[in-house]
């Protein structure tokens, strides 16, 4: 009988353990939680050297959400790179505008 006992609780022990370490675990996943991005393209004119390009860069930079910005204003582009569903298009050339650039829509 008293051999059933501690069968019974080293067993209920290590039921414990174990989704203790299974909590721990899950718990790990919620801090490193995956980040989706999406990479955003705009034409866009008036930029007529680097010093353009970095007003851009530095303008949407300011945005939360936004990871990355190249410019060229040899090809009027500027691409960004941006966590999805923290940014939309629409805020972004509005910022682009708002510096005193033209968005092509
Ligand atoms: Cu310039």
């Amino acid at each position: 009988m008293r051999k059933i006992l501690i069968v019974v609780f080293a067993i209920a022990f290590l039921a414990a353990c174990q989704s203790n370490t299974k909590k721990a675990e899950s718990k790990k996943n919620e801090t490193t939680q995956v980040v989706d991005y999406e990479t955003m393209e705009f034409t866009v004119t008036g930029m007529t050297c680097t010093g353009c390009e970095n007003t851009i860069k530095n303008g949407l930079k300011q945005i939360d959400g936004v990871v990355e910005v190249e410019a060229s204003h040899t090809n009027n582009k500027v691409s960004i790179k941006v966590e999805k569903d923290k940014v939309n298009r629409d805020e972004i050339a509005q910022q682009i505008e708002s510096i005193g650039y033209n968005v092509e829509k």
